[in-house]
């Protein structure tokens, strides 16, 4: 699209365990949408921890991995990726803006509500990850005739 720098991009962003169960989905959707960005798959599940574990793979060697699995399925209820990494905030929440997701809502980085696609190629392995072909929107600027 001519208008939008840097080409057209998809983003996989999950809100936490901590996110669902403290009802922030809304708010956090919103933030996007108002952003001016579309949403084209939505789903509600628990993951895995063989899912958890993929997703997180280049974290295996870390000392918190195995608490980051744990969370990530504790199922306590159910140019975007750089934007939507500015809107989330830094990993740990002390360093997060106010502003952003984390820096408004999150007081720990082992607690912080959301995950967002770090790269391009992070979204590309992420998305297929979570979603199927068919659980996805196919959404292009310029769709803007209205379903009668
Ligand atoms: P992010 O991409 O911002 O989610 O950050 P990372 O991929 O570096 O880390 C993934 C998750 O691991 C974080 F969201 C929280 C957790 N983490 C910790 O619990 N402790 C740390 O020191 C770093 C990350």
């Amino acid at each position: 699209h001519a208008g939008v720098q840097g080409g057209i991009e998809r983003t996989f962003i999950a809100v936490k365990p901590d996110g669902t169960q403290r009802g922030l989905v809304g708010k956090i959707i919103q933030r996007f949408e108002e952003k001016g960005y579309k949403l084209v798959g939505l789903k509600a599940i628990v993951p895995s921890r063989a899912l958890a574990e993929i997703h997180y793979a280049d974290l295996k060697a870390r000392p918190f991995f195995k608490g980051l699995v744990d969370y990530m399925t504790s199922g306590k209820g159910p140019d975007v990726i750089k934007q939507g990494r500015r809107i989330i905030g830094a990993t740990n929440p002390l360093q997060a803006e106010p502003g952003t997701i984390r820096g408004d809502y999150c007081i720990s980085v082992g607690r912080n509500i959301i995950h967002g696609s770090d790269s391009f190629e992070s979204a590309n392995i992420e998305i297929p990850l979570w979603f199927g072909s068919n659980e996805v929107y196919d959404w292009e600027f310029g769709n803007a005739e209205w379903v009668i």
